[in-house]
């Protein structure tokens, strides 16, 4: 996290949010924010965090607001394969590929609704998405437990839903219901069950890659198990 904030701090592109208790990309949009861009938010209240919000008007109520994006890989630059502590805490870059932090989404979530859009887009620049009508993440001592349902629309079709309930797994964490530790064996960190339908954090293969199975940043109901996406991002948005 300190390195988001650091490399964040030095583009001149980093757009300030005026108040201080904006704790997502909705508030920010609703105080008059409609471009895209890096915000600050507060989480927590005190302690901000920079964060890539993605801005709609001009759809649908559904598809308008502030969409806060928790997690995104574009171009493989940074190594998610890592540590229970760094999902926690968050890490990466925001202008990039970056993991907002179980933390994070655990403080915003709690208590308040939120639906959820996981946007893809393959190597031939195929574009689809996935969304849900709710989505929260629960906190570290029930291992940041996975709420999300109400799969409503999206071609990329519904590979999220069979995670719902699942706890988090890291290499060093092993929450999941498979006898192996499913984080080492897909080489990612996510809500694992035994193991996976989709694998968001996994290795980035550029593509088609069946050499190991279950490895790559995948979506299964799309493109199957062996297609790594060009693209792959959450986010989520505060429905009242
Ligand atoms: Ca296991």
């Amino acid at each position: 996290m300190a390195m988001m904030v650091f490399l964040a701090a030095l583009l001149p592109v980093v757009l300030m949010s005026k108040c201080l208790d904006e704790m997502d990309c909705s508030a920010i949009y609703k105080s008059g924010q409609t471009v895209s861009g890096i915000y600050s938010i507060y989480p927590t209240g005190d302690v901000h965090v920079f964060v890539y919000c993605e801005m709609i008007s001009g759809g649908t109520d559904e598809d308008n607001g502030g969409w806060t994006v928790i997690q995104r890989r574009m171009n493989g630059s940074v190594n998610f394969y890592r540590p229970w502590d760094q999902y926690k805490k968050g890490f990466g870059n925001v202008e990039s590929e970056y993991w907002l932090g179980l933390e994070n989404m655990y403080q915003i979530t709690d208590n308040r609704n939120y639906m959820l859009r996981v946007d893809l887009e393959d190597f031939q620049a195929n574009k689809e998405f996935a969304q849900y009508s709710s989505f929260s993440v629960g906190p570290e001592s029930d291992n940041y437990k996975l709420r999300v349902s109400g799969y409503k629309k999206g071609g990329a079709g519904d590979s999220l839903s069979e995670h719902d309930g699942k706890k988090f797994t890291t290499l060093d964490k092993d929450n999941d219901e498979s006898d192996v530790n499913c984080a080492k064996l897909c080489l990612g960190a996510f809500w694992y069950k035994k193991c996976m339908k989709t694998n968001p954090n996994g290795v980035y293969i550029w593509g088609q890659d069946d050499t190991h199975t279950c490895i790559g940043n995948v979506w299964s109901d799309w493109k199957g198990n062996d297609v790594g996406m060009k693209s792959i991002s959450m986010k989520i948005k505060h429905v009242s």
